[in-house]
């Protein structure tokens, strides 16, 4: 009797460890069939109850018939677990497998502002004169702005038409000149100081923006002479543009006597004449002077022992003629494209 249940139990668990074998979550029905057999009221737990219900005489010989059939389902149930364990494993790893050959995405980085670009270069020449970089504010009141500056109250410049304005006596600074006079109003000469900035101007087409950018220099000490501001910025004209080439030309600013204005031989033609140079062979680049006395006179500066000079280099129009940009709005319209051609 025993001997017949034993069998077709042994017939019955291996069909079933077979048949969860060949499904999706063998685990999951193998642990069924593990529990219905030897769980807390499995097939195999019963008849091992049953065994111990047998008399003395029957009792060894069923029980180790039991047992055999136990261990035998037990052993085929535990080499079917290890079975579907190790496909699982392997076939997680076939899904997941990483192809260690293929390239790499390379991120998208970040670069200076071709205007910054520009902006470091020029300092990175005057540094070498012992000049350095100091910074200010944008907003200004008329006085450091244009009063101190010698700039008369009739001045064009002055003018609503040029100049735009917050209050009557606040405004956006038109140049960089506001922050050398804060420094000389806090520091005794000598003085070398380069102010790069933003400055603006009531002003906008395709070689025009309200907003552009400036770097004023001023050197202060006893004994300069005009010819020292023609040797240092002769010296930075031909590191930046690579032209031997340099005059200096007459001119007026309120804020230097005397003024001039600096041309370089055009970059492009070498001094032909083109386009670009409109046929003159020379390219403007900065307007410069030795400082005017009474510039030192509106900071405290004893006009009679020190001398000094001054120049102001406009930021847009160069860098669009050494990178060929053909229009100054291409600089503030923050388009990648754009950008990323200077990296
Ligand atoms: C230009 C060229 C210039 C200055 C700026 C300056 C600053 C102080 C004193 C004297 Cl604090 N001068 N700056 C000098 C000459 C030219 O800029 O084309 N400006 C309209």
């Amino acid at each position: 009797m025993i001997r017949e249940t034993l069998e077709k139990l042994s017939k019955e668990a291996a069909e079933q460890i077979n048949e969860a074998l060949a499904k999706e979550n063998a685990l999951e029905m193998l642990e069924r069939i593990r529990v219905l057999y030897f769980g807390r009221k499995g097939k195999i737990t019963e008849l091992l109850k049953d065994v111990g219900k047998l008399s003395q005489a029957e009792r060894p010989e069923a029980g180790s018939l039991v047992n055999q059939v136990k261990k035998s389902i037990e052993a085929s149930l535990e080499s079917a677990i290890q079975g579907a364990k190790k496909r699982k494993r392997e076939s997680r790893l076939k899904s997941e497998r990483l192809d260690v050959t293929l390239p790499g995405k390379s991120p998208k980085i970040g670069s200076l502002h071709p205007l910054t670009q520009i902006e470091r270069d020029i300092s990175a020449i005057f540094a070498r004169f012992g000049f350095s970089v100091v910074r200010g504010p944008e907003v200004e009141t008329d006085w450091y702005n244009f009063e101190s500056l010698n700039i008369p109250k009739d001045h064009p410049s002055r003018d609503m038409q040029d100049t735009i304005y917050i209050s009557n006596d606040l405004l956006l600074r038109t140049h960089t000149s506001p922050v050398q006079i804060r420094v000389m109003q806090q520091v005794k000469p000598p003085l070398r100081i380069l102010c790069p900035g933003a400055v603006y101007r009531h002003d906008f087409d395709a070689s025009h923006s309200p907003m552009f950018h400036q770097i004023e220099g001023l050197l202060v000490d006893e004994e300069v002479t005009f010819g020292d501001l023609k040797g240092v910025l002769g010296f930075f004209a031909r590191e930046f543009f690579h032209e031997s080439k340099v005059r200096f030309r007459p001119s007026f600013f309120p804020f230097t006597e005397p003024s001039a204005e600096m041309d370089i031989q055009c970059f492009i033609c070498h001094g032909k004449g083109c386009v670009v140079c409109k046929q003159s062979g020379w390219m403007e680049i900065l307007g410069c002077g030795m400082v005017d006395p009474s510039v030192f006179k509106h900071v405290g500066y004893d006009a009679e022992r020190y001398q000094g000079f001054a120049f102001g280099i406009g930021i847009e129009r160069p860098a669009m003629l050494k990178l060929g940009i053909p229009d100054i709005r291409l600089f503030f319209d923050n388009d990648v494209r754009f950008l990323r051609q200077f990296q």
